[in-house]
């Protein structure tokens, strides 16, 4: 039976950190699912379907890689496509709290559905979409940050 992971997330935009995950979890799982998912606490800067498209240039490589997005709950999605693994990543101990409650919840929806954890790559440690966004602003230099399309994506909002 082929192993299938749902990599659900906000990717907005995707940055090098979530892109070492997904790559590091498409070498241990046979089909990987990336899912753009809404997430009630943040406003994002790019729209679903600009980051659905930002993720697939940066996945391309990937032939396990599937991109997607939901409008919904992430235990629905991992039933529609009969996954059994939520694929997260953990950069700090900062991120323990959030991942803790959230899986939690996943479990009380569904019991069956297990969420793995990858440790951060330490040059990604301090990595959020959050910090990218800001320091792009100001036109800092965001190349070690995020894929050459994505840096291009954020200019191209600032210019607007
Ligand atoms: N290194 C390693 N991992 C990283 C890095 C990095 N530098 N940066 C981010 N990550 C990891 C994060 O820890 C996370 O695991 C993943 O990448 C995605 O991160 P974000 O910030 O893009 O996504 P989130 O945390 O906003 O995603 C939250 C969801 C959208 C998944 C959540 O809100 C959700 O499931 N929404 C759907 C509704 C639902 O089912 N709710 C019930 C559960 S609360």
């Amino acid at each position: 039976m082929a192993s299938i992971a749902v990599c659900p997330g906000s990717f907005d935009p995707i940055t090098n950190g979530h892109l070492d995950i997904i790559q590091r979890g498409a070498k241990i799982f046979d089909k990987v699912y990336v899912v753009v998912l809404s997430n009630s606490s943040k406003k994002p800067l790019f729209s679903v379907e600009e980051r659905k498209e930002l993720i697939r240039e940066v996945t391309k490589h990937l032939p396990n890689v599937e991109v997607d997005s939901y409008h919904g709950l992430l235990v629905d999605y991992a039933k529609e496509k009969e996954a059994k693994a939520i694929l997260r990543g953990l950069r700090a101990v900062s991120d323990f709290e959030y991942e803790m409650q959230i899986t939690s919840m996943n479990r009380v929806l569904n019991d069956q559905l297990e969420t793995f954890f990858m440790m951060t790559n330490s040059q990604y440690s301090f990595l959020s979409s959050s910090i990218v966004k800001e320091v792009a602003k100001y036109n800092a230099d965001i190349s070690d940050l995020v894929p050459p399309a994505v840096e291009k994506a954020l200019k191209e909002k600032r210019m607007k």
